[in-house]
This record gives C-alpha cells, structure tokens and sequence, in this order.
C-alpha cells in the first residue's frame, strides 16, 4: 500500500497517463466494441447518483423508483406487461440471474443453447452446475431447431434463443423454441445487444415478450442503449419468480432487495440509463439505429467494391466480411490505430457499427483495409 497520499494534481497526472494508452470511442477508430460513448446525459446522471447502492434499497427509495420505472419502459419496448426485473452488472450477470431462477424453480438442469451463445452461458452453467447443450446452428447461422427437439428430454430447465448474436448479430427463431418448449420448461432469450436494436427495427422478426412462452429475457442498456457501464437488465415475466433466489437480509434498511447476484449494485448506471431513454425516447433510438444501419450498409458496400463478400447480409449493425487471413489483417489494422475484431463462427472480419462510427471511420478503414488485400 502507498505509504503516504499525494496531490490530487499528481493522482489526476497519473489518471491521464493511464486513460492516454488507451483506446477511445471518440475518433472512430475503435470498431470492434459492443459498447460506446454514453449520452452526455447519461454521463451527468451517472456522477449525480455516484453514492447510492440499490444494494440496500431502502436507502435509497428515489433511486429504487427510477429503476422500477426504467424496467417498466425496457419491459414495454419488448413488448411485455408487468415485467419484472433489474438493472444488473451487464449482459453476462443478467444471463446467470435467469438461469439460476429457472434452475431454482424447476429443479432440473439441463440448458440447450446454440453453439452462438456467449460465453455468459458457461459461465452461468459452470456456477451452476447445470448441464450445457450446445445445438449447432444452420446456414443462416441460427439455432438448428431440429437439434434442439432432439435434445428435449424430461431433464430439461431451460432453452436459450439468441436476439442478436455477439458475432453476426443474428437472431435465432424464437418462436420455433416456443413451439417446442415444454411446459414446465422456460426459454429465455439473450437480447443484450439487439434488446436496443431490434425493437427500433422495421419488420425485425419476432423475438420478445409478445411471444407468450419467453420467460425472460436480457437487454442491455450499457451497449446500444447510451447508457454507462455497468447496465445490464434482467426482465422476467412473472415477479414472483425472482422469490425463488432470494436470501434473507434483515439487517438491511429493507428487506425484499432485488435478488441477484450482486449485493451491492450500481445506482449511477440505473440513473444513467432512465436519462438515456428519457432523452432519446423511441423517436432518438428509431434514428440512431437507422444510422447505424446506413453505415453498416454504406460499409458493406465499400466491401462488395473491394470484392469482399459479407458472411450474412446485416440484420443488425454487426458487418462479418469473409477476407483472407482475418487475424493478420486485424493485426495490420491494429499497428495504424484501428480495431476491428475476428469472429469465429466462421472466421471472418468483424466490424461493430456504434453509434460512434462514422462514415468517416468507415472510408479510413476500408482505404487501409484495401491495401492490405
Ligand atoms: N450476451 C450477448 C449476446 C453479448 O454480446 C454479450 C457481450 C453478453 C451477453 C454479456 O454482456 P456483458 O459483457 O455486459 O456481461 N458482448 C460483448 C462481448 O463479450 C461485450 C463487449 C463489449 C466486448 C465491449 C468488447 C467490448 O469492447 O464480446
């Protein structure tokens, strides 16, 4: 430990030298990340909520409201009444949280989900305990429906469907899990990044609550939502449900804090993300998204100029493109300032259109990326 503090002068010299290594959102360079800069809004909220802890709620009753309210909101954008549910961590807590509760209330531990999963789901199986089948997908990349019935067997506690894949962005067939689901069984969908795409997106197939046999979903604020880390919603279907994690506390200024993982939760994130929706309404996320949406176009077409090819046409603003030697060209990319990322499924080079890449981003990496080809 430090033997002696010093001036806020050289702690704030030292912040600086840190934050200058690394990579920032606001040139445009940084084409890799599922997260991006919050609103100026969000980032206001976030410092004026810096001291409270939804951990105990009771001291917090304003705060505990903004966050009813912004569960309220997500719960109707995804087309749910009544839905319950948290602001968490992130995508990864929030995924762990709904397998526990469906794990806890059917007793049983089997979890089938496509081979696109994120990796929060052996994460979430490993804590658990659960047992974890992973169904390989079909040619549109999508969870191969006739291997999940194959699976289905008296042992089963949940089904996972993606909205909105962590490499392709590709949603898989919710409503055929549906169809499929037993009843006692739940399905959850992991919505993390196209819980805040999708619903801004026209004739986007039908992945949400209007489908009566979800049970719950993950939609996360902190990536195309605008809000700050760490933002991450659970949304689950039946509040009496999220009784069958629950642990005692009675110390607490009140009991009946939301059960999750985390005792101490982050109130800065939930008034970050109320700020983020109050600002932009349905109106600010239709056209941020189709801007996204433009610029992954304007991008695939810079591609196909190049004779590049995309591994799907973009549902959502997540471009693959099939070169030759992704990681190579990623490297390259990497040593003039840019990043792009790989997916693996198959391997490709994968560029994550955020709100803060700009045509201009897009024009800069392509003239680089051409004379890598
Ligand atoms: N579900 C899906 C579909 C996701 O894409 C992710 C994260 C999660 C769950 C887990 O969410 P948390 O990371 O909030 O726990 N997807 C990105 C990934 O793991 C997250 C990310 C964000 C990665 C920014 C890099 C980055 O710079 O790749």
């Amino acid at each position: 430990m430090w033997e002696k503090g010093v001036a806020n002068s050289i702690i704030m010299k030292e912040l600086e030298d840190a934050s200058s290594q690394d990579y920032h959102f606001c040139n445009g360079k940084v084409i890799s990340s599922m997260c991006t800069k919050p609103l100026d809004i969000a980032q206001e909220a976030h410092s004026r909520f810096i001291e409270s802890n939804l951990g105990n709620a009771g001291l917090y009753p304003g705060t505990l409201d903004l966050e009813k309210q912004v569960i309220e909101e997500i719960g109707q954008l995804l087309n749910g009444s009544n839905i319950a549910g948290g602001i968490l961590s992130g995508g990864t807590e929030a995924n762990i949280t709904a397998l526990w509760i469906a794990r806890n209330i059917t007793g049983k531990k089997k979890v089938i989900f496509p081979k696109s999963a994120h990796f929060s789901f052996h994460k979430a199986c490993d804590i658990l305990a659960m047992e974890s089948v992973m169904v390989e997908l079909n040619d549109n990349y999508t969870i191969d429906i006739e291997q999940v019935e194959k699976e289905i067997d008296d042992d089963l506690c949940a089904i996972v469907g993606i909205a909105g894949t962590t490499e392709l962005g590709a949603v898989d067939d919710i409503q055929a899990l549906a169809d499929l689901l037993p009843e006692k069984a739940f399905l959850h969908v992991d919505a993390a990044f196209g819980g805040f795409v999708l619903p801004f997106i026209e004739d986007a197939p039908k992945y949400d609550f209007s489908i009566p046999a979800v049970s719950s979903m993950t939609s996360d604020p902190h990536k195309m939502g605008m809000a700050t880390i760490p933002s991450g919603a659970l949304l689950v279907r039946n509040r009496d449900w999220i009784r069958n994690i629950h642990k005692e506390a009675p110390y607490l200024d009140m009991i009946g804090q939301l059960s999750a993982l985390s005792g101490t939760r982050s109130s800065a994130a939930v008034a970050a993300t109320y700020a983020a929706m109050r600002s932009l309404g349905r109106d600010g996320y239709v056209n941020l998204v189709k801007e996204c949406m433009d610029i992954t176009g304007y991008a695939l077409e810079k591609a196909r100029k190049l004779g590049l090819e995309p591994v799907m046409e973009p549902l959502m603003n997540i471009l693959c493109l099939y070169v030759p030697e992704p990681r190579k060209i990623q490297k390259e990319l990497s040593k003039k300032g840019w990043k792009v990322s790989v997916a693996q499924n198959p391997e490709s080079l994968r560029l994550v259109i955020m709100p803060h890449v700009t045509r201009q981003s897009i024009d800069g990496v392509f003239a680089e990326l051409e004379a890598l080809l």
